[in-house]
């Protein structure tokens, strides 16, 4: 089959999710097209089956607004026109889902058929999408997709509430490569953060208000008092400024480091011992899975789609919105002892396997097919 995927190539889940998917739907035979403005991060170099088409809007002095969705709706045409592509897979909604309804649309007047289906990830519906500004074009495009998957049951429900939807919607949970990630802990590596005796705090974000990162150094802050440790911060945004600021003003700052964007959040999340998610809401979570998957267990709010990843008193701990006091207590719980430490480990990574590529993939799989009317064997 061959596939276009379309997506943000920027460090969100949403483009590391699409990335993943298009590499292992490579690596099955199927001849895979990204479609973006970049080179998705995680596509450092491109494997077999795998060609990269970049979306270049001009710099035109018109254009006090670069027409971005048009470029890339063209763009749309021409590689399903010239690559001869099977389906489109576009992530996010805006305004991915719109230029392939549009690009559909083109097509069909030259005789050819394209379907697309839409995958929904968080923000283009719990946020950016809610936007009274968005909402008729985020409607539309979704009850136009010849299917639509959202990444929880949440995100589903959710969807269904802030929108008119005519259209089914299957939940596929978001997915990672469980043999990619290590649960060993490289000693070296680790001695240049912590001692032996400190625990290692880790949070991994785009650094947007959504994530209330100021969260994390408070609760760092309680968890300081009752016993050793270190917190890395990994990632770059908005608000990384003001996390700074508050930690410059603590006692405490040099326990605190902050690493910026990384390319293998993996070697930072394999020597760390629990990772904070204070998300004011999160679709999903797919930094706090790939943590599990390194066997780090997760302290985290109870918000949207996170109780569908990380399992209360099983995989973590979760705790309300906001709640500093309960998510410092949580924290404290997993870390204090080893063997409760070790016991928590072990259930995280037990729980990141239930969503390995392997197990989720086939999902995908019979989407394209039922989409391409194909009929799908029982196994
Ligand atoms: O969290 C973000 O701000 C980035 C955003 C994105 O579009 O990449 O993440 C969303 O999609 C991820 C992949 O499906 C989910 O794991 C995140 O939970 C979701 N973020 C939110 O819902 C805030």
């Amino acid at each position: 089959m061959k596939i276009g995927i379309v997506c943000y190539p920027t460090y969100g889940g949403s483009g590391v999710l699409a990335t993943e998917l298009g590499k292992a739907l490579a690596l099955q035979g199927n001849e895979v097209h990204f479609i973006t403005y970049d080179q998705p991060v995680r596509l450092n170099d491109l494997p077999s089956n795998i060609y990269y088409h970049e979306v270049r809007v001009s710099d035109y002095p018109l254009f006090d607004y670069p027409p971005y969705e048009l470029v890339l709706t063209s763009k749309l045409a021409d590689v399903v026109k010239h690559e001869g592509l099977d389906i489109l897979h576009v992530h996010y909604a805006i305004p991915h889902a719109s230029a392939a309804y549009m690009a559909k649309k083109m097509l069909a007047d030259e005789g050819i058929h394209i379907p697309f289906v839409t995958t929904l990830h968080g923000t283009d519906i719990t946020l950016v999408g809610r936007d009274s500004s968005f909402i008729p074009v985020v409607t539309f495009a979704i009850n136009h997709s010849d299917a639509v998957t959202a990444v929880s049951h949440s995100l589903k429900e959710d969807t269904l509430k802030y929108f008119d939807i005519k259209q089914s919607i299957d939940v596929v949970h978001n997915f990672i490569c469980s043999d990619y990630y290590t649960t060993e802990v490289d000693k070296s590596y680790r001695s240049t953060f912590a001692l032996e005796n400190e625990r290692i705090l880790v949070h991994v974000s785009n650094f947007r208000k959504v994530k209330r990162v100021e969260d994390v150094i408070k609760v760092f802050q309680k968890v300081r008092e009752k016993l050793p440790a270190k917190l890395l911060m990994v990632g770059d945004g908005p608000e990384r400024h003001g996390a700074e600021e508050l930690c410059r003003k603590q006692p405490f700052c040099s326990d605190v480091k902050f690493l910026g964007k990384s390319k293998s959040v993996d070697r930072v999340l394999s020597i760390s011992d629990l990772f904070v998610l204070t998300s004011e809401t999160e679709s999903f979570g797919l930094a706090a899975l790939e943590a599990m998957a390194c066997g780090v267990p997760v302290a985290s709010t109870n918000t949207g789609g996170i109780p569908e990843v990380n399992i209360h008193e099983f995989s973590g701990l979760l705790s309300n919105v906001g709640d500093i006091e309960d998510m410092a207590k949580n924290a404290v719980k997993i870390l204090a002892q080893d063997s409760v430490l070790n016991m928590y480990k072990q259930n995280a990574k037990l729980q990141a396997n239930k969503f390995d590529i392997a197990k989720i993939l086939p999902a995908y799989q019979e989407i394209y097919d039922r989409v391409l009317g194909k009929s799908i064997v029982p196994s």
